[in-house]
C-alpha cells in the first residue's frame, strides 16, 4: 500500500471521479481496519507485526471492470483532527464508508460515536450521502461462543447509542473478525456487489449451470477475495464454501510460491470431503489481467467434465470482459 501525499491526492482527484467509487475505512486508531484490508489481501503475516497507520493510505483495484479507490484513513486522534479540518480532500466524493468499530472495547465506543457523527456532518456539509457500513469489528468466534449474551448486548447498546446520536437516513451493520474471514468477505462482496449490475447477469448465468450440472454450490471470486457470483443449495453448503474459500485461495497462492521452471502448478485443485467433491479452478480473462477463481461443490460421483466448467468460464468471461 502507498502512502500519499497531500499533492498526490489532489493530483489523483479528477482521474478517481470519472471512473470508480471512492471507499473510506475509518474508525478510531487499533479499531481494526488495516487488518481487515490485509485480511482481504491474504497478506495475513502481515497482520500480526501491523503498525498503527500513518495519515491516509491509498489504494487503487479493479471491480468487475471499475476502479475502486480504497483510503485507510489512520485513526490515531492528531490523523482524525486533520482529516474533519481538510473534510473535502478526505471525504469528498465518498461512495462508501465502512466504520470499524472495536467491541473489544467498550471504553472508546462513545469517543468513536462521536467521531462517526463528526464525519457524517462533514458528509451532510458536502452534500453527500454515502452508503455507510459499520462494522462491529473483533467478534472472533472464540469470544463469540463463550460470551454470545453479553456481545449481542453490546451491539444493542451501540445501535441505541446511535440511534440518539446521530441521524442518516441508513446505517447498514455487520459483525466482523479477521478470525472469520468469512465473514469480511461476505461483507465486503455484499457492499460492492450492490453498486454493480453486472452482478445479476453473473448470477443468472450461474443459475443456469448449476441447475442443468447439479452443483450443489459454486462462488465465484476475484483476486482480492470478493465474492462476485454465487449459488448454493441450503446453508450448510453456504456456510462449507464461505468457510473455505479464503483457504483455497490461500492455498493456491502458497502452490504459486514454489514454482519452478520444471513443476509448473496446474491451475486446478480437487478435494474431497464429506462426500463431496470440491473443484477450485483459476482462470483469467486476458493474458496479464487479473485472476478469477471458480469453487465448485458437487456430489461425489456425479462428475463434472472439464468442458462443462469450462464452458462456464467462457460465459463468465464474456460478461465480465464486457464494458
Ligand atoms: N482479536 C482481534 N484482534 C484484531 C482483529 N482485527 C484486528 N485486530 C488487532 O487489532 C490491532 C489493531 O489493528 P489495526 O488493523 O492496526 O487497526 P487500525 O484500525 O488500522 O489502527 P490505526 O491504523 O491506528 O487507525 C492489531 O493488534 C490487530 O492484530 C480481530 O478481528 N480480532
Ligand atoms: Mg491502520
Amino acid at each position: 500500500m502507498e502512502k500519499y501525499s497531500r499533492l498526490e491526492i489532489l493530483k489523483n482527484k479528477e482521474k478517481e471521479n470519472s471512473n470508480g467509487i471512492k471507499i473510506l475505512f475509518t474508525g478510531l486508531d487499533n479499531a481494526g481496519k488495516s487488518s481487515i484490508i490485509l485480511s482481504l489481501l491474504r497478506e495475513f503475516s502481515k497482520i500480526g507485526i501491523i503498525r498503527p497507520t500513518k495519515g491516509a493510505q491509498r489504494r487503487v483495484y479493479e471491480f468487475l471492470g471499475m476502479n475502486i479507490s480504497e483510503w485507510d484513513l489512520g485513526g490515531q486522534k492528531k490523523y482524525r483532527d486533520s482529516y474533519l479540518k481538510d473534510y473535502d480532500l478526505f471525504f469528498g466524493r465518498t461512495d462508501i464508508m465502512i466504520y470499524v468499530i472495536d467491541i473489544q472495547n467498550p471504553d472508546r465506543i462513545s469517543e468513536s460515536l462521536t467521531y462517526l457523527n463528526d464525519i457524517i456532518e462533514n458528509f451532510k456539509k458536502l452534500k453527500i450521502e454515502p452508503g455507510i457500513y459499520v462494522f462491529f469489528h473483533k467478534i472472533d468466534p472464540e469470544i463469540y461462543n463463550k460470551a454470545q449474551k453479553e456481545i449481542e448486548s453490546i451491539i444493542s447498546k451501540i445501535k441505541n447509542q446511535m440511534e440518539k446520536k446521530i441521524n442518516y437516513r441508513k446505517i447498514n451493520f455487520n459483525s466482523t473478525s479477521i478470525f472469520d474471514l468469512s465473514s469480511i468477505l461476505n461483507a465486503m462482496s455484499e457492499i460492492l456487489i450492490t453498486k454493480f449490475p453486472k452482478s445479476r447477469l453473473i448470477n443468472d448465468t450461474i443459475d443456469e449451470f448449476t441447475r442443468k450440472f447439479n452443483v450443489e454450490g459454486l462462488e465465484i471470486v476475484d483476486d482480492n477475495s470478493f465474492i462476485i457470483g454465487s449459488y448454493y443449495n441450503d446453508d450448510f453448503i453456504k456456510n462449507l464454501l464461505n468457510s473455505t474459500v479464503p483457504y483455497f485461495l490461500k492455498l493456491n497462492d502458497a502452490f504459486e510460491d514454489v514454482k519452478s521452471e520444471q513443476c509448473q502448478p496446474e491451475d486446478k485443485m480437487m478435494i474431497h470431503r464429506f462426500g463431496k467433491v470440491f473443484l477450485f479452478k483459476k482462470f483469467t480473462l486476458q493474458k496479464e489481467a487479473p485472476f478469477y477463481y471458480l469453487l465448485i461443490c458437487k456430489e461425489e460421483g456425479s462428475e463434472l467434465n472439464e468442458q462443462d466448467y469450462k464452458a462456464l468460464i467462457n460465459l463468465l468471461k464474456k460478461i465480465l470482459s464486457k464494458e
